[in-house]
């Protein structure tokens, strides 16, 4: 797993989706060990964070009367609320501490549009508006992806699947994930993975 046509993606293993966070996902911590071995054994690593300004319309603060976890239609099609989390420059949307971070080659931020949510590395949230990273990718000749991060049942989910539609071989390990699960997404989001053709390890 070291030639240089691989590369590990670790997905927003930042402090507000860790015990104590704004958007806190159950163990989200207890990933960060394993993570770190990993990058030791890539070649290529490649880290996202969640980067919202304070407006971000995926907030429910900025939808009045609105409940965190509902739901509501935006332009681009149906979006969750989430407590305010991951506002740039915040303590919250900083990398875990714990997470070495130093060999990382690209970090890339997403989900700094305000009226956009973008879960996936690769795509904001109306599937079509790219975030560079493909683009990054094959001009290294990187082919294979190994995701790993949070939360496996949204950013990472849609990561792997909209690499595997760009045609990279997209491999989740789920040991090195935590999921939010709400409402059965863990269930319907290993579903839409496999569909999609992504593998699926521990
Ligand atoms: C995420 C909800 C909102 C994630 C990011 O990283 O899975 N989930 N923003
Ligand atoms: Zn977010």
């Amino acid at each position: 797993m070291t030639d240089a046509t691989e590369a590990l993606i670790v997905i927003d293993v930042q402090v507000d989706f860790c015990p104590g966070g704004a958007l806190a996902v159950a163990g989200g911590d207890e990933i960060v060990p394993r993570i770190n071995a990993l990058m030791q054994e890539f070649p290529v690593t490649v880290l996202t964070q969640d980067w919202h300004p304070e407006d971000h319309a995926s907030f429910a603060d900025n939808h009045p009367g609105a409940a965190p976890f509902s739901q509501v239609e935006m332009p681009y099609g149906p979006q969750t609320l989430w407590p305010a989390h991951c506002i740039w420059g915040s303590p919250g949307a900083a990398f875990h501490p714990k997470l070495a971070i130093d060999p990382a080659d690209l970090i890339i931020r997403k989900g700094f549009r305000s009226q956009i949510d973008s879960y996936s590395a690769f795509f904001e949230n109306d599937h079509t508006t790219p975030t560079g990273l493909a683009g990054y990718l094959r001009e290294r000749g990187i082919t294979d992806l190994t995701f790993v991060g949070l939360a496996l049942d949204f950013c990472v989910a849609w990561s792997a699947m909209d690499a595997a539609k760009l045609g990279f071989n997209a491999r989740v390990l789920e040991g090195a994930c935590r999921a939010i699960d709400l409402n059965g997404s863990l269930a319907a989001a290993r579903d839409a993975m496999r569909a999609a053709g992504v593998t699926l390890a521990q």
